[in-house]
């Protein structure tokens, strides 16, 4: 699995509703399931007119994996692509993580 996100990361995912940071917010969702993945960063960002140049190249593997070049977005073990904080949320609320073995 893994988690792209912006270059800001995983910061101020807990700030309530819409001032949560997107990425953060999925990102924590995630951490806060027990979700061990990939994290991979892309640069650039609409707010940040001076990667405006670089945007396709920036977002590239984004847009071929979903289409769209926002993040974050979520990029299942079988290939499944979840697009967008909420989504995701939604997601690792319905999905949690088995419970290793060990741990039963
Ligand atoms: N409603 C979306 C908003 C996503 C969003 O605005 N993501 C920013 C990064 S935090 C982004 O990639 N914006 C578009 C862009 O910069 O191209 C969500 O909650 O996931």
């Amino acid at each position: 699995m893994v988690l792209y996100t912006c270059a800001d990361g995983k910061s101020f995912g807990g700030l309530p509703g819409p001032m949560a940071h997107p990425c953060g917010r999925a990102a924590k969702a995630l951490d806060d399931a027990g979700y061990e993945y990939e994290w991979k960063k892309v640069k650039g960002g609409t707010l940040k007119f001076w990667t405006w140049p670089s945007r396709a190249r920036d977002r590239a593997e984004i847009e071929q994996l979903s289409g769209q070049r926002a993040v974050p977005i979520l990029v299942l073990d079988g290939g499944e692509v979840i697009t967008g904080s909420g989504p995701i949320a939604s997601w690792v609320a319905e999905n949690p993580p088995p419970v290793p073995a060990t741990a039963s």
